[in-house]
């Protein structure tokens, strides 16, 4: 989902961005790196990370309800029991495809800092579907498809933390100051 009503706050964010398997495979990881870093945002963590199954159904589960309609909040305990639920549905197949997406390689995994960072890199990212994205956008500029849209970002500050809390563990996110901080920020 695109999501233009989300202004750009001033508070200070933190927002999780994701290479996905075809953006590490076509060897865009340093382009989608440098468009965060140009803009100012400060990278607090970073890992190349083969996504386990399990982590793939609870990022995906509320997405793929979404999509279907419905808005449900996915624990990894709930897993278990919706997988068995939807045994067979529609909703079922498309979450599978989206789970050996996500699972078939690699991942960069990505917390970034900044002031309104939440928003502005949705901006950067570009709409869901890489054909309605505007050029200049990371989606608009490099992909094609919505299947295959190389990079995900958080849609809420709130899942934001969720986000960097689910993917990154304890001694894996550094706090650090950039000497640019005073030129970017006043
Ligand atoms: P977002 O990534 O722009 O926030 P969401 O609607 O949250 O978009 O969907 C999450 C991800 O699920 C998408 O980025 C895309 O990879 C995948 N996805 C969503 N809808 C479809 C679809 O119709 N076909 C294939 N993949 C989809």
């Amino acid at each position: 989902i695109f999501l233009p009503h989300l202004v750009a706050s001033m508070e200070v964010e933190e927002s999780y961005i994701m290479i996905k398997p075809d953006g590490v495979q076509r060897g865009l990881v340093g382009e989608i790196i440098s468009r965060f870093e140009k803009k100012g945002f400060k990278l607090k963590g970073l890992k190349l990370f083969e996504c386990p199954k399990e982590l793939a159904e609870v990022c995906f589960l509320s997405t793929g309800f979404r999509n279907f309609g419905y808005s449900v909040h996915v624990e990894i305990e709930d897993c278990v029991v919706l997988k068995r639920a939807l045994q067979g549905s529609e909703l079922q197949a498309f979450l599978s495809q989206l789970i050996s997406y996500i699972t078939s390689g690699p991942v960069v995994c990505m917390a970034w800092e900044g002031v309104g960072v939440v928003a502005s890199a949705r901006k950067l990212i570009g709409a869901t579907n890489p054909l309605q994205a505007e050029p200049g956008t990371i989606r608009g500029d490099l992909a094609v498809q919505t299947g295959r849209n190389v990079v995900h970002g958080s849609d809420s500050p709130e899942n934001g933390k969720r986000e960097i809390a689910l993917w990154f563990k304890e001694g894996e996110l550094t706090d650090w100051t950039p000497v640019q901080a005073p030129w970017l920020i006043e």
